[in-house]
């Protein structure tokens, strides 16, 4: 099985493509049916990154015996000395960052300058949760009663599930499990199979930081067997998912049924507002970066751009001007702006959408296509497109497409901006362009998104803020910040009476003699 030596070769793609097994128990080990599925690289379908553990209930089972065996000595480990295993993790990934980048690139695309920037997100997510190791603030509050102390602590909630998409490979499990884990879970982690090589290797760096046996597993292989799993067994207190809505919807209702506390991160329809006083060059920056950023695979993409009537013809122009240089192909090249999308099926899925706007009679302003011309024919590559003159009600403006489509709407005033920014079914990102200081406050106010931008695009959000949406983007919970201990902590409030006598909350206090 790997050792770390080992995978740090196989990681690079030196020599043959190599097995990696299941993280359990601090062991590397088979899935238990002995079978694997291969990873393969979204730049050349051709070439497979690693095989890995094809894992069903009975690896998870194992993974969740080894977590219930570790943690009650992990919770009560003090936080700060879990917290120095984070702070070792983060100079681990620094270490390893440009290692861990070019596997990312390798496996699902991202240009190598993005794959970069995720690894560094979990550097920063690292470092802020080692952090709260010293924190993990809980309340002292005045009892009502004399000789009385009245203080609430946080608990962890036991063994937390970590379900993660493959668009931030590395990002979105940090956010995850390093919370989890300061705050004293135990964790079974299932990353997508698309991109099971960032997983391994993340686990990798989180066991040589030193995290005992037990605390962090790893499970690898399909939704329907290993996440179910998970979300099935009854030692699992928590499941912790970005995915699509309706996974989340899935995986919620069971959550449901059986009262386990799940917090999901879904879909997005994200919008730039662009008023008739917008700096247009900033827009078109945005606007280009926010929709074709990791080839518009990030719940964050700017899948709509609305704009004043004013602008519009000129911000249709330079926008589809600006698009046309993009440069396209392998994110390993350094000149590379936009990778391929994930997969075949991703690949399908974004070009229907293509097909269904021009049905629904919005204009195909630029793109459009599958490339599978010379150094694209055997990635999963396709041409960033601007459809232009699209109604609030298309399915394009609607329906979260999670690939390089953005789709521009014609307003002819500020209210009518937000009123369509804000008429989706989702809520994560939402950006306003103005010059005006009320307009933009307004906006703020008015936007019913998570996270809402000021002259900047919808991607871009950093660890020290609270991160998610609103409406069918999630079910209330947010990652990152301050906010992300509360997904993994219960509150305990804790009442000392040291009056020597019972003492009646509600009651001695009010009593009237009459
Ligand atoms: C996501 O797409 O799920 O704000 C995460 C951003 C990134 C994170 C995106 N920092 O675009």
């Amino acid at each position: 099985m790997s050792t770390k030596t080992e995978s740090r070769d196989k990681a690079e793609g030196k020599g043959t493509v190599q097995t990696y097994g299941n993280f359990i128990d601090g062991k590397w080990q088979k899935a238990k049916s002995g079978e694997t599925f291969a990873s393969i690289s979204s730049a050349d379908q051709n070439e497979v990154v690693g095989h890995f553990a094809l894992s069903g209930p009975d690896d998870v089972k194992a993974a969740v015996d080894a977590a219930e065996r570790a943690f009650t000595a992990w919770r009560r480990t003090p936080a700060p000395a879990r917290a120095e295993l984070l702070f070792k993790a983060a100079q681990l990934l620094e270490a390893r960052k440009e290692e861990l980048a070019r596997t990312m690139t390798r496996e699902m695309g991202k240009v190598l300058k993005e794959a970069r920037g995720d690894v560094q997100e979990a550097i920063d997510m690292a470092k802020y949760m080692a952090g709260e190791g010293r924190r993990l603030f809980g309340q002292t509050v005045p009892s009502e009663l004399p000789n009385k102390f009245a203080m609430s602590v946080r608990a962890p909630i036991g063994i937390v599930g970590v379900i993660t998409p493959w668009n931030f490979p590395v990002a979105i499990p940090s956010w995850k499990m390093f919370p989890a884990l300061v705050a004293g879970n135990c964790v079974v982690f299932k990353p997508a199979t698309d991109t099971s090589a960032c997983g391994v290797m993340l686990v990798e760096i989180l066991n040589e930081a030193g995290f005992p046996p037990g605390v962090i597993n790893l499970v690898t292989g399909g939704g329907g067997k290993v996440g179910m799993a998970l979300v099935n067994d009854p030692r699992v207190h928590a499941i912790s998912l970005t995915g699509s809505t309706t996974v989340g919807r899935q995986v919620a209702g069971r959550c449901g049924e059986l009262m386990k506390r799940i917090s999901c991160e879904l879909g997005g329809k994200n919008a730039i507002c662009v008023m008739e006083d917008a700096d247009m060059d900033l827009v078109i920056e945005g606007a280009v970066w926010g929709s074709f950023g990791t080839a518009g695979q990030r719940c964050t993409a700017t899948s709509r751009i609305i704009v004043h009537t004013k602008r519009y013809k000129e911000f249709c122009e330079k926008f589809v001007e600006r698009t046309k240089q993009l440069k396209l192909g392998n994110g390993l090249d350094a000149d590379v702006e936009v990778g391929p999308v994930v997969n075949r099926s991703q690949l399908e899925s974004i070009h229907e959408y293509v097909e269904i706007g021009k049905k629904e009679g919005a204009k195909l302003l630029y793109g459009g296509n599958i490339l599978t011309h010379g150094e694209f024919a055997n990635g999963c590559y396709h041409e960033p497109t601007i459809f232009g003159d699209v109604k609030p009600d298309m399915r394009i403006a609607q329906e979260e497409i999670f690939g390089p489509v953005t789709a521009i709407i014609e307003v002819k005033s500020f209210e009518e901006a937000l009123k369509v920014a804000n008429g989706t079914d989702y809520g994560l990102s939402l950006s306003m362009y103005t010059q005006d200081v009320n307009r933009a406050f307004m906006a703020m106010q008015e936007l019913e998104s998570g996270i809402v931008y000021i002259n900047a695009p919808t991607i871009g959000a950093e660890i020290q803020l609270p991160f998610g949406g609103v409406k069918q983007t999630g079910n209330g919970h947010r990652e990152a910040g301050v906010a992300a201990i509360d997904q993994f902590t219960e509150w305990k409030s804790i009442y000392v009476d040291y009056s020597g006598r019972l003492q009646k909350a509600q009651i001695d206090a009010y009593e009237t003699h009459e």
